[in-house]
């Protein structure tokens, strides 16, 4: 039987928005994320030398079409790329994401797999966070635990994740709420590239978004959410506002009414906001202030998540 690993998905305070290079997936700007204890998957890899190609089943389903397209070609780079490994696979993966979260799980699905498909390699964990970058960005911050930094680099061996050097912050908590759980209206992929090409306001996006990474760092080492949670809120926004320029956006009324709620909620205690590409929004807060904040969205479905663990071997 071949090994099972698990990885958690990640949300990033300061996003990764655009690539510089579509194939590898450089990103234009670094990004920081949180890795979240709540949501995860478990992928193995079984290598059989009598396959003609890579078999995929996800939550027990055999997947076929684009996503096993995305598998497949993330597979011949592993190939590729280690010589060694010359056999097709048998990929099952598990995606553990509460209840209809409509939450996005390339991050952990992809880190999952560079980790189960290298298993007899030992590879350093930067030479995983390279791989998983291949098969979607945001899994290349999927390895590690806590909080990491995406370095952009400018290429292949730059690019890549690295824990942030702090003192744990073990209760910061990041809530998502789930305003609507139907499938998102563009892929973040398509999304992004749209907003490269043509949005008027990237190049504004590219040069904040370096400063917003270095003071979000340096917010995290110090534990002042005071300073971060204000910083995170305008992050995302400044992502979204450089999508609107060229006429898409992931606003539902309810994420525009959770936004407000929170912000007359933050004149009393420090709680945040971020949304990615998706209609649901994620809360930022402290353990001590949870109770206050989901009273705010006690009408809403939510789940409340804390810093998470790397990759593991299970
Ligand atoms: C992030 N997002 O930093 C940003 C913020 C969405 C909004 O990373 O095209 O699935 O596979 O590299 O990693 C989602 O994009 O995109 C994402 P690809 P990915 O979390």
């Amino acid at each position: 039987m071949s090994k099972t690993v698990r990885a958690n998905s990640n949300i990033a305070p300061i996003k990764y928005w655009g690539k510089k290079n579509e194939e590898k997936r450089i990103p234009f700007t670094s990004s920081v994320s949180m890795t979240l204890d709540a949501f995860y998957s478990d992928t193995s890899v079984e290598y059989k030398s009598d396959l003609k190609e890579d078999v995929f089943y996800l939550d027990g389903q055999k997947i076929e079409g684009a996503a096993l397209q995305r598998v497949q070609k993330f597979m011949d780079f592993v190939r590729s790329e280690y010589p060694e490994i010359k056999d097709h696979a048998i990929i099952r993966s598990e995606n553990h994401v509460p209840t209809a979260a409509g939450l996005a799980s390339s991050a952990s699905a992809f880190a999952a797999l560079a980790k189960a498909s290298t298993l007899s390699l030992d590879l350093s964990n930067e030479e995983l966070s390279r791989l998983a970058r291949m098969g979607s960005g945001s899994a290349s911050r999927s390895i590690y635990g806590d909080f990491v930094k995406w370095e952009r680099g400018v290429d292949h061996e730059s690019s890549y994740a690295l824990p942030i050097d702090m003192e744990p912050w073990d209760d910061l908590r990041m809530i998502a709420v789930l305003v609507n759980e139907e499938k998102k209206a563009y892929s973040s992929s398509e999304a992004m590239k749209l907003t490269v090409d043509e949005s008027v306001y990237y190049p504004a996006w590219v040069e904040q978004n370096e400063k917003d990474v270095d003071l979000a760092i340096q917010y995290l080492k110090e534990h002042r959410l005071d300073l971060l949670g204000p910083l995170v809120q305008a992050n995302a926004l400044r992502m979204h506002a450089s999508l609107m320029a060229v006429n898409r956006w992931y606003f539902e009324p309810m994420t525009v009414e959770v936004m407000n709620r929170v912000r007359r909620l933050q004149e009393e205690i420090p709680v945040y906001f971020t949304m990615d590409a998706g209609p649901n929004v994620k809360l930022i807060t402290e353990e001590k202030h949870l109770a206050s904040v989901l009273e705010l969205i006690a009408d809403f479905d939510y789940v409340v998540a804390g810093p998470g663990k790397g990759l593991e071997v299970l």
